[in-house]
């Protein structure tokens, strides 16, 4: 088999990308490991930034994020006892944000793929990348015990941190940049009315604490919770007693509980791979870098790698110039490194480490109290919250 473009990964990245690619006339065969149910139980992502939005309606899958998904013009930034909102809107001079589960944007991805016929092939074993430092690269995979092969100009490793791309790339061509954070994210879904009609970041001794949702009547909440900690260990009762404790007493009068039910941990670092291009095998999204989700950039970090590469691969086919593919790494670790830097910058100020202590916790509400009076810091704040330019 032969095709332009082998995308490794049916996420946000890989789909986006086929999109793109196949709106612009450039063959694509996308190919995951596991089933496209198993992709579309995992919960993950909930903001997303304009430009992701713009994305996502250029490819046809914008509909039902209009129709369903939430427009925010402000969160809130509680500590010290008391919720603080950031007028987004009025602070990054009219921009704001859309509420719409990563899980969504994955299934109206790939009803729009499916639409087109493009071919994806799922539970596609042992995937590997060939050749990609010549000319002539190629992908083999495994499926109901045949092995595959597919012939292609380039391919896309949209696989995220786990998979097989990066790990294809000799040790001596990558330099890798990682800070683990020692605590995780505990978060749960119910359908429950949420607590806020915007976000709210809590910063307490105990821990950081967020409030989100999916809709006006499924609520997402998380709290900080030690790395080690296991599912098992945090009963309902135990998390909305918790989060009570660390949201201004409004909030958390207000809170309505129920059962949840989606509850999972997630480890928090920040690691960017460098570059993103070697030879003709491209990373995109979470194969090349990861933030903690305290800036809501993951997702929208892999939709700019994507709109940077499908642009310059179409240039490549329509044009017949390297140019973009020469710069791709460039310009995509140029915004990467932005947002790694704000979320690192959240994350740093929300949350509790182990030596934070009580001089440490003064210290992040005395940032958090100089944010929330300086229309400069508010302003910062917001233009990298709505998300910086592509
Ligand atoms: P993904 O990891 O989404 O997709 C990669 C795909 O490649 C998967 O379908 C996988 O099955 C496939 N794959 C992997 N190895 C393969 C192989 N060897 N062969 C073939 N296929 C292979 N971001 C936020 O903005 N906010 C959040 O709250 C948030 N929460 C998160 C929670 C968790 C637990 C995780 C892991 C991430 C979270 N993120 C969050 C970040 C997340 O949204 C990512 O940024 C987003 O999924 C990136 O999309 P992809 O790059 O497509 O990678
Ligand atoms: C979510 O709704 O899952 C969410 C929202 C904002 C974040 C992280 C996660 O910063």
């Amino acid at each position: 088999m032969r095709t332009q473009v082998v995308i490794i990964g049916s996420g946000p990245s890989g789909l986006l990308l086929g999109q793109l690619l196949s709106r612009a006339g450039i063959d694509n065969v996308i190919l995951d490991r596991v089933s496209k149910e198993y992709i579309l139980n995992r919960v993950r992502a909930g903001v997303l930034e304009e430009g992701t939005v713009y994305l996502l309606e250029k490819v046809g899958a914008g509909q039902r994020l209009h129709r369903e998904g939430l427009p925010h013009d402000g969160f809130t930034l509680a500590f010290n006892g008391r919720g603080h909102r950031i007028d987004m809107l009025n602070l990054s001079g009219g921009k704001r944000v859309m509420v719409y589960g990563q899980t969504e944007v994955t299934r109206d991805l790939m009803d729009a793929r499916e639409a087109t016929g493009t071919i994806t092939r799922y539970e596609a074993d042992k995937v590997t990348p060939r050749e990609f430092s010549g000319e002539t690269p190629y992908v083999t995979y495994e499926k109901d015990g045949v092995t595959h092969r597919i012939d292609c100009d380039f391919i896309a490793g949209c696989d995220g941190y786990h998979g097989v791309s990066r790990k294809s790339v000799p040790r001596d061509a990558i330099k890798e940049f990682e800070r683990v954070y020692p605590f995780g994210w505990l978060g749960i879904l119910a359908d429950v009315p949420p607590v806020s009609h915007e976000l709210i970041y809590a910063n307490h001794p105990r821990g950081f604490a967020l409030c989100s949702m999916r809709s006006e009547r499924r609520s997402r909440y998380y709290v900080q919770c030690p790395v080690d900690d296991k599912v098992e260990d945090w009963s309902d009762d135990r998390f909305w007693d918790e989060i009570r404790r660390r949201l201004p007493a409004e909030q958390a009068e207000a809170l309505v509980t129920g059962q949840s039910f989606e509850k999972s941990l997630a480890p928090l670092r920040s690691f960017v791979s460098e570059p993103m291009r070697f030879g003709r095998l491209f990373l995109a999204g979470d194969a090349a870098h990861i933030v903690p989700p305290t800036g809501a950039k993951g997702l929208n970090l892999a939709a700019s790698d994507v709109h940077y590469l499908s642009e310059a691969l179409i240039e490549y086919y329509n044009e017949k110039s390297q140019a973009g593919l020469d710069n791709y790494s460039q310009k995509a670790l140029a915004r990467v490194w932005k947002a790694v830097r704000f979320s690192w910058w959240m994350t740093t100020m929300m949350h509790r480490f182990p030596d934070t202590g009580e001089f440490g916790q003064r210290i992040q509400e005395a940032e958090l109290d100089y944010l929330i009076h300086s229309p400069a810091a508010s302003a910062a704040l917001a233009e990298n919250y709505v998300g910086l330019p592509f």
